[in-house]
């Protein structure tokens, strides 16, 4: 339930923990994503294996009853989950036992080294969900909790990326690799922007519908044990964004781009939510304009913008505009130093694929004499 909308009095009971107050959805006000529920339950219920939407991290305070947690680090589907990526947009769509049928069925056959990370929540607890971990909750009995999705410093990129225009990286970041069946590698391999070896070297298997463990390539952090399992505690357990990014078509941009339809902000939502930050949190301008790298693909439009300002001895984008969100920077904005008629042919040039709601938009800015 979204308490917060469907009943505002319990707002007054209601603060965010200190260590998670940080939360950059907040700039959004009303227009934020969904991001915090009452979650209530008889025993026996409970939350199957998923992922958190939109790569967001999140806290869940128990107010009463027991809940019994297991987690999985990115990219380790648990025993008994499937993960399918749609061919068409790259979204994953999971096959999952209910957790009571988890915990009877597949949990006794993991031998202890593939075992989740567990714990039993006690009422006043509170459990730190990370961004792309896997997690399967049971009631042990009934249960009434709290929990806010966030995104913060340390999984801004990560929520950025998983916005961004693009496909091929979705079912990545959201379940691990192995999530991917040989299709989407496949297709992925054709549209990689890397080098292929870079790629290969991560020696990626077939697809496996029984247990599926990561299995990365061979390095200091991993060993292979006796009977080839993996172990999925001596490695790192977070993404590397680097790596990730590798899956984005950066050939597409904020403009162009069909967006997918379930990105929970959209297009026009992630520009305003970026350029929001950008404005507001100068001393995180670092990190915000990484995250636009990925998500709107910024330092492409920079260059654009450079390459023309330059053609017309105009000054560099100045630091405030450089982000091609909003309407205050997006390229549009640059065009009041030419005018008509060579303005919008400039814009045709320099954008080729720029979409004529764009050109009409500008029209409307700067209308030339002769029209
Ligand atoms: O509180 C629970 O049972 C789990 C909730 C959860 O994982 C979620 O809402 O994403
Ligand atoms: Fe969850």
């Amino acid at each position: 339930m979204q308490f917060g909308e469907s009943a505002p009095g319990l707002l007054k009971d209601y603060t965010v923990p200190q260590i998670f107050q940080e939360d950059f959805f907040d700039v959004l006000d009303k227009n934020r994503p969904s991001f915090r529920w009452l979650v209530i339950g008889p025993a026996r219920s409970g939350a199957s294996w998923h992922v958190d939407p939109g790569l967001t991290s999140a806290w869940n305070t128990l107010l009463c009853g027991r809940k019994r947690w297991a987690l999985y680090p990115p990219g380790t589907v648990p025993l008994g989950v499937t993960v399918h990526v749609d061919d068409d947009d790259g979204d994953i769509s999971v096959d999952s036992p209910t957790s009571l049928q988890w915990w009877l069925d597949f949990y006794p056959l993991l031998a202890d080294e593939n075992k989740p990370i567990e714990c039993t929540q006690l009422p006043g607890e509170t459990i730190f969900v990370p961004s792309g971990w896997w997690h399967c909750v049971l009631n042990l009995e009934t249960t009434i909790a709290v929990t806010q999705n966030f995104v913060n410093s340390r999984n801004f990129e990560f929520v950025c990326l998983d916005m961004a225009p693009g496909y091929s990286h979705r079912g990545v970041c959201r379940a691990g690799l192995l999530a991917l069946d040989e299709d989407s590698l496949e297709i992925i391999e054709k549209n990689m922007p890397c080098e292929k070896e870079n790629f290969r070297c991560l020696d990626l298997t077939k697809k496996e519908t029984e247990a599926r463990i990561l299995r990365p390539q061979q390095n200091e952090n991993g060993k292979e044990n006796a009977n080839g399992s993996y172990n999925v505690w001596e490695h790192d357990f977070s993404y590397d964004i680097n790596y990730l990014a590798m899956f984005r078509n950066s050939e597409l941009d904020h403009f162009t781009s069909p967006w997918c339809p379930d990105n929970s902000l959209g297009q026009r939502g992630l520009r305003e939510w970026l350029s929001r930050l950008w404005v507001g949190n100068p001393r995180k301008r670092e990190m915000v304009w990484k995250g636009a790298c990925l998500a709107l693909n910024a330092d492409k439009w920079l260059d654009c913008l450079g390459k023309i300002c330059f053609f017309h001895s105009l000054p560099f984008p100045s630091e405030n505009a450089k982000l091609p969100v909003g309407m205050g920077s997006n390229p549009v904005s640059l065009f009041p130093f030419t005018n008509g008629k060579l303005g919008e042919q400039i814009v045709r040039d320099h954008f080729k694929d720029i979409p004529e709601l764009v050109i009409t938009l500008y029209r409307g800015m700067f209308p030339t004499s002769d029209t």
